[in-house]
């Protein structure tokens, strides 16, 4: 059975094609900066929103045409899904996919029943991945569909629904290990709160901490040696969510002793519902040594909300290209779609434009970054921006050679700090539009 039957396997044919089933850009073998851009974007494709999404929203039920669907939660659809999955992501070109728990097999009646049927499609999740050579990139566990969580899961004020969701990551890490995932996220569904007046906070940023450190040291009693996300996101579902943004993230993770077991994965839309862009929040983990992958998609600005759209703006993509190159580039991460189709796109082949769009985009700001890299103007500005703490007194200040008072004695002697030089920044945008 295919579930596609007019799409092959999506070529590349250069800037000049006018196939809307090929890319223009996304060349995987094409060498930039070194590495192949396979390696470089590591594109991965979402399960829940890919093969979960059904268009619905506040005003009205799903639109999605799916036919490989048969309209049961079985677990037989649910393998049969999982094949037309790989069957995508094969056409697709996407070396990697990602998943929760509850996206790929239906929960059942109990927690064990859950957990077989979770067996029973991984065990096709396996054959696929070995049939086709793709990979995991990161595996988690839906702790916020299920209304046990509607307090939140590790930071619940049931203590059964914290046990509940800690059984729930034990499993999914023992399957994301038996799949060879390189990762496992843990995006805070509902760890956050409505309403202070009935919160305690420190106590749910404890149990919270509690939970990262039980899931730390199962890894390593299973031999899991993936990488661990945290997912940072301000609101939605709840007013508040503990895992704010980047910095939120790391000063938790600073205060529990997390540091050193989990990165971030950063998320565009989220980045703006935070009011920053993806440049800061990349540039934020960046700086802690801490970036670790990057949900790739888009919000609206005049919509308040997650709206998930997949990215097509070339300037947002040279602008996590560029800083995602400056730290080193993705190792364990990938350039990952959390992004959905609307729900006026509701036909199968809708799913390969939307993706061959979000990669060609990615690839073109790939190369946009690397030409401006490679160029170097970008770069001896900053330079010279900051020249005068590479000698001198700034370099005594940056050897940690002065305090308060040998700077007050310098600068009494002087009576004036040297002038200020202009920021360019006008100079420097148009500079950054002359690559793209
Ligand atoms: C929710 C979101 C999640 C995480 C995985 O906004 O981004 O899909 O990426 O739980
Ligand atoms: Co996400």
């Amino acid at each position: 059975m295919t579930a596609f039957p007019d799409i092959d396997r999506i070529p590349f044919e250069g800037p000049d094609s006018k196939n809307p089933l090929a890319f223009r850009y996304y060349d995987a073998d094409e060498i930039v900066d070194g590495k192949a851009m396979r390696d470089h974007l590591r594109f991965s494709v979402v399960y829940w929103h890919t093969f979960r999404g059904q268009g619905a929203d506040p005003f009205g039920p799903g639109t999605a045409v799916r036919p490989w669907e048969d309209g049961t939660d079985s677990v037989e659809n649910a393998q049969q899904r999982a094949r037309v999955a790989f069957e995508f992501i094969e056409k697709l070109g996407a070396p990697f996919y990602a998943f929760h728990d509850r996206d790929v097999a239906p929960e059942g009646a109990s927690l064990r029943e859950s957990n077989e049927n979770l067996d029973a499609v991984v065990s096709v999740l396996k054959e696929e991945q070995e049939r086709t050579g793709i990979k995991l990139l990161w595996g988690t566990a839906n702790l916020f569909s299920n209304p046990r969580y509607m307090h939140g899961a590790g930071t619940s004020p049931n203590s059964e629904a914290f046990a509940y969701a800690a059984a729930q990551v034990k499993k999914a890490l023992e399957v994301t290990h038996e799949l060879g995932g390189e990762g496992y996220t843990f995006w805070g569904g509902r760890e956050g709160y409505q309403n202070l007046w009935n919160t305690d906070m420190r106590r749910e940023l404890d149990h919270l901490a509690m939970f990262l450190h039980m899931a730390v040291d199962y890894a390593k009693e299973i031999g899991f040696t993936g990488q661990f996300y945290i997912e940072p996101k301000p609101k939605e579902p709840t007013k508040h969510q503990y895992d704010s943004d980047a910095a939120a993230c790391l000063n938790f993770l600073r205060q529990y002793d997390l540091m050193d077991h989990l990165k971030l994965n950063l998320e565009t839309n989220h980045a703006t519902l935070a009011g920053h862009t993806m440049q800061h929040e990349i540039d934020t983990a960046g700086a802690a040594g801490a970036l670790g992958s990057i949900d790739a998609n888009t919000g609206d600005m005049l919509l308040g909300w997650d709206t998930d759209q997949f990215p097509t703006d070339i300037y947002l993509t040279t602008q996590c290209m560029h800083t995602l190159l400056k730290y080193g580039g993705l190792t364990t991460g990938g350039v990952n779609f959390d992004a959905k189709v609307r729900r006026e796109s509701f036909e199968p082949i809708d799913l390969f434009y939307a993706h061959i769009g979000g990669m060609d985009a990615f690839a073109r700001g790939l190369k946009i970054a690397a030409d401006i890299r490679a160029d170097g103007r970008l770069e001896a500005i900053v330079n010279e921006r900051y020249a005068n703490w590479t000698s001198g007194l700034g370099a005594e200040i940056e050897a940690g050679k002065h305090n308060l008072a040998s700077l007050e004695k310098i600068m009494l002697a002087k009576g004036e700090a040297t002038a200020n030089v202009s920021g360019r920044q006008e100079m420097i945008e148009n500079l950054i539009n002359t690559y793209l």
